[in-house]
């Protein structure tokens, strides 16, 4: 249909464009390289930059939602740096808007930050998701009464990445990083289904990080799941994951703000290198 200047977008089913944007993350056909790396917040995003030709990106964009895009080259390879915020929906609004700008083949590798489940994931340690995530989330149907397994629902198909894209990325990352290879849950919270106890709320939540050990998770984060779970079922997408451990969800122990830069990156560099070759 065609769309007057004066509607707020121009599609209702498919993706809003405005003036050949998309509505939520902002971007323009020729503005998105088709390899991006996606992390959740700004500052990463900008650790990135640093790392690209010339020790920036030429092309940036911030979103009047939240999304930011930086376009530059690593080793005179075009590539994308896009911050979408955190969570599922910010990650579903990213994916399809990115997928929507660009033409053939797409490559999405998620760097993030995460909690770790198993011992090896230690503070500062990349998990990476060669055999995917499976996701969690709180159970709206429940009585909440006290803990019980049906107040939190793990999905019993695993989102798996793409074999030989989560391959290169495990064999750059253990060039320069501490690396475990494992299984992630993506949560819908970072708190009431990652298994934080927060007085103010009935969340019966004492069995998650348990149910989650027991299917041997290694780490727990909000994003990586939708991801792979849309790339599987998109058109000609590529998606792999990896997350910096930001806390030991059994130790206790929390990186330190200089290892945890520091990670940022060498991981960084990795992911570069995976998504670039
Ligand atoms: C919570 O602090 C956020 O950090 C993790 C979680 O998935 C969530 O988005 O990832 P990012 O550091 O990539 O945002």
């Amino acid at each position: 249909m065609q769309r007057s200047s004066s509607q707020y977008y121009d599609d209702t089913n498919g993706v809003p464009l405005e003036d050949g944007r998309t509505h939520h993350v902002g971007v323009a056909k020729g503005e998105v390289a088709n390899r991006i790396i996606l992390v959740g917040s700004s500052s990463r995003a900008a650790t990135l930059c640093k790392l690209l030709d010339g020790g920036r990106a030429p092309f940036s964009l911030k979103s009047h939602r939240g999304f930011e895009t930086y376009t530059g080259t690593y080793q005179d390879t075009p590539v994308s740096v896009v911050a979408t915020g955190m969570g599922g929906p910010m990650m579903d609004f990213a994916v399809r808007e990115l997928r929507h700008v660009i033409d053939g083949p797409l490559t999405l590798v998620r760097l993030g930050s995460c909690g770790g489940l198993s011992p090896e994931a230690v503070p500062g340690a990349v998990v990476t998701n060669t055999q995917g995530s499976v996701r969690i989330a709180r159970n709206f149907d429940a009585a909440f009464d006290e803990d019980s397994d049906g107040c939190y629902i793990i999905s019993e198909r695993v989102a798996r990445p793409d074999a030989a894209l989560a391959c290169r990325l495990a064999d750059e990352l253990s060039k320069d990083c501490d690396v475990v290879e494992g299984l992630n849950a993506s949560a819908d919270s970072f708190y009431d289904a990652q298994g934080r106890i927060d007085p103010n709320f009935r969340d019966a939540n004492g069995g998650v990080l348990d149910r989650l050990r027991a299917l041997d998770v290694a780490s727990v984060e909000m994003e990586s799941f939708y991801l792979l779970h849309l790339a599987a079922h998109g058109t000609e997408i590529r998606a792999a994951t990896c997350a910096i451990v930001a806390a030991n969800r059994g130790t206790g122990a929390v990186v330190e703000k200089e290892a945890f830069k520091e990670a940022e990156s060498k991981a960084g560099r990795a992911v570069l290198r995976a998504v670039c070759t």
